[in-house]
């Protein structure tokens, strides 16, 4: 058996976890990667993660091994029964102390049910936020973790290393609260951007069926936007998309079909917030 040298494991080899774990090794920190489709496994420490100190398993039983105590077992997959069965397996191959972390956008009534679980094991958990996609994640992300209070210090260090970070230099990522605290404020930040959204597309709309600008022209206005206090992500790639063009030179945007799907956080917050009685029409009507 070799010997338990890792710090962290991250399960999920998906575009997220593949980041979160190279910023954990540029950040000093020995990870252990695993994924459902074990191939995966070998497909990244053969390639994105050649050349580092990331560790491989091919087996949760391998992984567990592979890890200093308390175990730190990080997931990245898809949000739902994914994580419920991880959990179960994992049981088995942890002890009590060690720490399940779910780094997807679980709805938070599922993240105040699993916390409960598994401490009930003896084990803590923790369910976070992690903001910014896939380049945030590669780069700094924005983290919001809650859970069980007594796993915080030992995760703290690393997610504060790999956060980004605001212009003093403070970290986007602290503890926010018990239970399903941590996705419940990932789920109204996620919200907030719907509405931001709404917004874009009502002054999109607005400045092209009815005042019939052009996209080059709509393109000039989000970026005199970007320069005041609207200036935001969100507007800078509204500003950059209306300036794309295709290769026959045309404006791609109007080429593109006016539909949009929604992954789920934008209508837990409208029911959400039904059900505490406070409107968020703005969010509502974006869903
Ligand atoms: P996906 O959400 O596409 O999930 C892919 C991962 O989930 C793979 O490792 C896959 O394993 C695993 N998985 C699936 Br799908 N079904 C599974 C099952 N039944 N049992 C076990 N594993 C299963 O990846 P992602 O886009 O990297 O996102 C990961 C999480 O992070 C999600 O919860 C997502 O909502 C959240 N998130 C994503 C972003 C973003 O910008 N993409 C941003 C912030 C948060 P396999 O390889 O064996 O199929």
């Amino acid at each position: 058996m070799p010997e338990a040298q890792a710090d962290i494991a991250l399960i999920g080899l998906a575009v997220m976890g593949q980041n979160l774990i190279l910023n954990m090794n540029d950040h000093g920190f020995t990870v252990v990667a695993y994924n459902r489709t074990v191939s995966k496994v070998d497909d990244f420490i053969n390639n994105e993660a050649k050349g580092t100190k990331i560790l491989g398993a091919h087996s949760l039983q391998e992984m567990a091994g592979l890890l200093k105590h308390p175990r730190r077992v990080m997931l990245m997959v898809k949000a739902g029964k994914a994580v419920d069965e991880f959990i179960e397996s994992l049981l088995p191959v942890l002890e009590p102390g060690d720490i399940i972390i779910d780094g997807g956008n679980s709805l938070f009534e599922d993240t105040i049910r699993r916390t409960k679980y598994v401490e009930s094991k003896g084990l803590l958990y923790i369910g976070t936020g992690v903001s910014g996609g896939e380049e945030g994640a590669r780069r700094g992300p924005s983290i919001m973790p809650g859970g069980s209070p007594a796993a915080w210090p030992h995760v703290k260090p690393i997610f504060q290393a790999i956060s980004a970070k605001v212009a003093d230099g403070s970290p986007c990522c602290d503890w926010v609260g018990e239970g399903g605290a941590g996705h419940y404020v990932k789920m109204t930040h996620n919200g907030i951007e719907y509405g931001d959204m709404q917004l874009i597309c009502e002054a999109y709309h607005l400045m092209k069926d009815g005042l019939g600008m052009t996209a080059d022209e709509m393109h000039q206005v989000f970026a005199d936007w970007n320069k005041g206090e609207l200036d935001s992500y969100l507007i800078e790639i509204t500003r950059d998309i209306l300036a794309f063009k295709d290769t026959d030179g045309a404006p791609l945007v109007d080429k593109i079909l006016d539909t949009a799907g929604q992954k789920g956080t934008g209508k837990w917050t409208v029911i959400s917030s039904q059900d505490m009685g406070i409107p968020i029409t703005l969010i509502a009507e974006a869903v």
